[in-house]
């Protein structure tokens, strides 16, 4: 490592010893999840200023700059923005100062048993960046720039205005089964006619995209990228297109539009809400221009210890069908907003502390359990959207992923919701049924085992008796290339696996991981996702739910790292 005092045999040494001390303090996390949370933040291209700290190591601006760079390109996903930790370590120089660079740089470079990467020795870094980046992280941390109206405003484009939109559906596709599939390294999704499996249109979205949500009347798609620019798509054109834009921030991942109809009012299209990452917040926009309307901070004390966080990112959104309410989960203080949006000038929001780190989530079967994921403290918190309260904290397996999890009914404990778990080989069902089936409502009923961790995404629909698994990250090939399949009446049968990505036949030797069970709408087929580099050759796999049999792979040079695909009708209505 070209350091004058230490060899690396006494590096090694010190690493070793150094790492039993960190895996002590810290819950260990599987290369998996890092790998995961290891995402590159689109901050990474932000400008932000230098502020020396006397007691740091000297840097150059140029050293600054690189390490900057990539600090927000591999260790912010972990360590947060202000390094203040996640599923990584706080970084903050009180902490790394005392530690010295000596010490920073043997972690940065041989990783650590609780699951910080081997940066040099995997070859991702040389050891001038290990040098460079173990003084950066002695320095104050750099503040990326805030995001406010005047900004917003100014990316704000509404390329068709309403009253030249269409005034009934002005083409043949069957809207209701289009999928909106994530072109995640292209910033653009692929709008598939689910009925012919044929492209409908590529529409331009924001950077690395990630998810796609239907409005309450199912005419709308809205898609956000991680720079956190939304885009909104009318599926009533004659070609589906974008017909208004709007960046909220500077990195998110989250929207969704209001769907409450009753009493208070019908907010049917009415309103869309998006959460950030960065800067930490949320807005409510009109919801048939994206205008900014009102935007909120998240930043304040971590549920429990009741300490300040700087940087609470927005995680999951949904929207109420009870209340004229978006249910707001914010990661790192734990806590899920329920945001009455019946007047926004007079904002109520209801706030449910539960557990960090909040994530993905989705509803029980009768839409009143909001069942969200508390990653770190491997919990699924229970949200009340009738009541606004939590109604139960349910543990689970290791780091719970459910996307928006699976309803079915369990032979003996009646409707339950599933989740699976990155941090290992199992699946949680939890009873969702306080009325029948009391006994068991909001408690872990059964576990299944399923092929490995890794697994990010589970899916089931109304119409079917079949429960679908994904391991995406798991890394044996054998399991992230395939999904695992369950018998809902003969659950002690265990699984049988599917070989989705050899069905798919590629030419190439890509990752080729398998993501994302999604049902078509009338719930008889499944689609997934074969996703390689941007450079090799991707598909979508689509099985006969019945017989469990291949029944399409599409293939297009378009299709380019395809991941996550929402149905049209199934995410209108919250079907899963
Ligand atoms: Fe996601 C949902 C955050 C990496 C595919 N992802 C979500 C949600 C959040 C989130 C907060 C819930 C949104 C909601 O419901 O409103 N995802 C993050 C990250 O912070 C993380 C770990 C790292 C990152 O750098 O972004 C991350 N996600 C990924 C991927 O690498 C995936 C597999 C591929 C991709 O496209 O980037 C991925 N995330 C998805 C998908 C969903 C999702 C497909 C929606 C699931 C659903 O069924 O609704």
């Amino acid at each position: 490592m070209g350091h004058p005092i230490l060899t690396r045999i006494a590096m090694l040494a010190l690493a070793s010893c150094a790492l039993t001390a960190y895996a002590q303090d810290k819950k260990s996390v599987s290369p998996a999840e890092m790998n995961y949370q290891a995402g590159s933040s689109p901050l990474a291209n932000e400008a932000m200023y230098q502020s020396s700290n006397p007691k740091a190591p000297a840097m150059t601006q140029a050293e600054f700059d690189v390490a900057r760079k990539t600090y927000f390109e591999r260790c912010a996903g972990c360590h947060g923005v202000l390094r203040k930790g996640a599923t990584g370590k706080p970084l903050t120089p009180d902490i790394t100062i005392g530690k010295g660079t000596d010490y920073l740089k043997i972690f940065i470079a041989y990783g650590s048993a609780a699951g910080m990467p081997n940066w040099l020795t995997s070859g991702e870094m040389d050891e001038k960046l290990v040098d460079i980046m173990a003084r950066y992280v002695q320095q104050d941390p750099p503040v990326p720039p805030e995001f406010g109206m005047a900004q917003m405003k100014q990316t704000w484009k509404v390329i068709v205005p309403p009253a030249q939109r269409p005034t009934k559906k002005m083409n043949n596709f069957n809207i209701e089964n289009i999928f909106s599939t994530t072109l995640r390294d292209t910033g653009e999704v692929a709008l598939i006619d689910g009925d012919t499996k044929k492209i409908i249109n590529i529409v331009k979205t924001g950077y690395a995209v990630h998810i796609s949500r239907t409005s309450a009347s199912g005419r709308y798609l809205f898609v956000i990228g991680r720079d956190a620019k939304i885009n909104m798509i009318d599926l009533w054109m004659p070609l589906p297109d974008n017909v208004a834009e709007v960046r909220i921030g500077l990195e998110a991942r989250s929207v969704d539009t209001s769907k409450y109809k009753g009493k208070e009012g019908d907010f049917t299209d009415k309103l869309a809400i998006a959460g950030a990452y960065w800067p930490p917040q949320y807005v409510i926009m009109k919801g048939d221009t994206l205008e900014p309307l009102k935007i909120v901070s998240t930043r304040g004390m971590v549920v429990g210890t009741q300490e300040y966080h700087p940087e609470p990112r927005v995680a999951s959104i949904v929207a109420s069908h009870f209340k004229p309410e978006f249910v707001v989960n914010v990661k790192e203080t734990g806590k899920t907003l329920m945001v009455d949006y019946s007047n926004i000038d007079a904002l109520k929001v209801t706030e449910i502390g539960s557990a960090p780190f909040l994530h993905d989530g989705g509803w029980d079967s009768t839409k009143r359990y909001f069942m969200v994921a508390a990653n770190n403290s491997n919990k699924i918190s229970v949200i009340d959207a009738k009541d606004g309260k939590l109604t139960a904290l349910v543990d689970v397996g290791k780091i719970p992923h459910p996307g928006r999890g699976a309803n079915f009914i369990h032979p003996k404990f009646g409707p339950v919701w599933a989740t699976g778990h990155l941090g290992d080989d199992t699946l949680a069902l939890i009873g969702t049924d306080p009325i029948k089936h009391k006994e068991y409502a909001f408690k872990k009923v059964a576990e299944l085992k399923g092929a490995g961790g890794g697994a990010l995404f589970i899916k089931s629909h109304p119409k079917s008796t079949h429960l679908y698994s994904d391991s995406p990250l798991n890394p044996d090939p054998k399991i992230s290339q395939s999904v695992v399949v369950y018998d809902i009446k003969n659950l002690d049968k265990g699984y049988v696996t599917l070989p989705i990505a050899e069905w798919a036949d590629l030419k190439d030797d890509g990752a080729k991981r398998v993501v994302q069970p999604e049902y078509n709408k009338a719930g008889d087929e499944v689609w997934f996702s074969v996703w390689s580099a941007k450079n090799k050759q991707s598909a979508l796999v689509v099985v006969d739910d019945k017989t469990l049999k291949l029944k399409a792979v599409i293939k297009d040079p378009k299709l380019i790292t395809p991941t996550g695909h929402f149905n049209v009708h199934n995410t209108q209505h919250d079907i899963y």
